[in-house]
C-alpha cells in the first residue's frame, strides 16, 4: 500500500502563524529555501506550468468508476464557471488567456500549520492519483470525469487542524481583471464553498490538479479545485486561493444567493427536488441528443461510501 502522508515536517519548513502575518516575506523566503512543505521520497506531485502539459506518475485509484469517461472535448467545453461568464460555453472561451501561475494558497483559521504556500510546494509532498468520478450538476446533467488529484484528507492531516476546526471553507481567486465574469455582480464574489470536517476528511474528497493526465484546464478550475463526487457540482469550487478551518458553518456562494434552492449540504438526492425542477433523472453529456435521461442515484451512486456521514440527519431539511 502506498503511504501518502508525508514524513514528519520540521517546523522550520512550515509557515507559522506569525509568518502568515508577514506573508510576502515568507513567500520570498520559501522560494530561497526551496519551498514550504518538504517532499518525502517516493511521492512528490509535480505541477508543470504549461497548458495541456502531461502529469507524471499518476497511480490508479480503487475509488474510480468503470463507466466510460466523458470526452475531453465535452469536459472542457460544457462548464459552469461564472467568473468567466454564465453560459455553458463561456468558460472555455473566456478563460483561454487566464494565467494561473504563480499561484499562492493561503491556509487560515483553526490549524497549526497556517500560512501562505506556493502551490507547487503545497502539493509536492503527495502522490497524484487518477479518480474517475461520476459528476452530477444541480441542473440535472452529468459527466464521468477522470480527475487527477490528491486526497484532501492527506493535506488536512499535514495542516493539523485543532479541535475547534468543525468545517473547512474554500474561496476562489477574486480578480476581476483576470476573471472578467467578476465585473458583473451575478454572485457575491469571491465564490465560496465549504464542507464539514468529516466530509473534507472523507477518502472520496480530493483536490484536483488535472483532467485526463494533463494539468487542470483553466475552464475546469486551474490550477487547483475541489471535487466531492456525491454532491452537486457547485460544491466543487474552482481556482482555490484560500482554505480556512472554522468552528461555525461557513457561508457559501449559492446558499447566500438563493438559500431556498441551494443548501449547505447539496448532497445529490433524487428524492428531494429543486424548487423549480425534478432531481430524479439526469442527462449524461455526450450520450446524444435523443438519449433518454438516466435515473439519478442517491448520493450520486456513492451511498455505500458516504451515507454513514449523514446518519440521523434529516436530508429533506438539510438539502
Ligand atoms: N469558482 C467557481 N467554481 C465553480 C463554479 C463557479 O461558477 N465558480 N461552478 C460550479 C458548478 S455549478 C459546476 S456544475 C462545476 C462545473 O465545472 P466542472 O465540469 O469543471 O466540474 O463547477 C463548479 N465550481
Ligand atoms: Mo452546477
Amino acid at each position: 500500500m502506498l503511504i501518502r502522508k508525508p514524513a514528519d515536517i520540521r517546523p522550520s519548513e512550515i509557515t507559522s502563524k506569525s509568518n502568515y502575518v508577514n506573508r510576502r516575506s515568507f513567500i520570498k523566503a520559501g522560494l530561497a529555501a526551496g519551498g514550504g512543505l518538504i517532499a518525502s521520497p517516493g511521492l512528490s506531485a509535480v505541477l508543470p506550468r504549461e497548458p495541456r502539459a502531461k502529469l507524471d506518475d499518476i497511480s490508479p485509484s480503487p475509488f474510480s468508476t468503470d463507466e466510460t469517461p466523458t470526452s475531453y472535448e465535452d469536459i472542457t467545453t460544457y462548464n459552469n464557471f461564472y467568473e468567466f461568464g454564465t453560459g455553458k460555453d463561456d468558460p472555455h472561451r473566456n478563460a483561454r488567456d487566464f494565467e494561473p501561475w504563480p499561484w499562492t494558497l493561503e491556509v487560515e483559521g483553526h490549524a497549526d500549520k497556517t500560512g501562505a504556500f506556493h502551490l507547487e510546494d503545497f502539493v509536492k509532498p503527495y502522490a497524484l492519483e487518477e479518480r474517475i468520478y461520476r459528476m452530477r450538476c444541480v441542473e440535472a446533467w452529468s459527466m464521468v470525469i477522470p480527475w487527477v488529484g490528491i486526497p484532501l484528507a492527506d493535506v488536512i492531516k499535514t495542516l493539523q487542524p485543532t479541535s475547534k476546526a468543525k468545517y473547512v471553507a474554500f474561496r476562489t481567486l477574486h480578480d476581476p481583471k483576470r476573471m472578467p465574469g467578476q465585473r458583473r455582480r451575478v454572485l457575491d464574489w469571491p465564490y465560496r464553498e465549504g464542507l464539514t470536517i468529516a466530509e473534507a476528511m472523507h477518502p472520496l474528497t480530493i483536490l484536483a490538479v488535472g483532467v485526463y493526465d494533463e494539468v487542470m484546464p483553466n475552464q475546469n478550475g486551474a490550477p487547483i479545485r475541489l471535487v466531492v463526487p456525491w454532491k452537486y457540482g457547485f460544491k466543487g469550487i474552482k481556482s482555490i486561493v484560500g482554505i480556512r478551518f472554522t468552528e461555525r458553518m461557513p457561508r457559501t456562494s449559492w446558499n447566500m444567493s438563493a438559500p431556498h434552492e441551494y443548501g449547505f449540504y447539496a448532497n445529490v438526492n433524487p428524492n428531494v427536488d429543486h424548487p423549480r425542477w425534478s432531481q430524479a433523472r439526469e442527462r449524461r453529456i455526450g450520450s446524444g441528443l435523443f438519449a433518454s435521461r438516466q435515473p439519478t442515484l442517491m448520493f450520486n451512486g456513492y451511498a455505500e461510501q458516504v451515507a454513514s456521514l449523514y446518519e440521523g440527519l434529516d436530508l429533506v431539511r438539510n438539502y
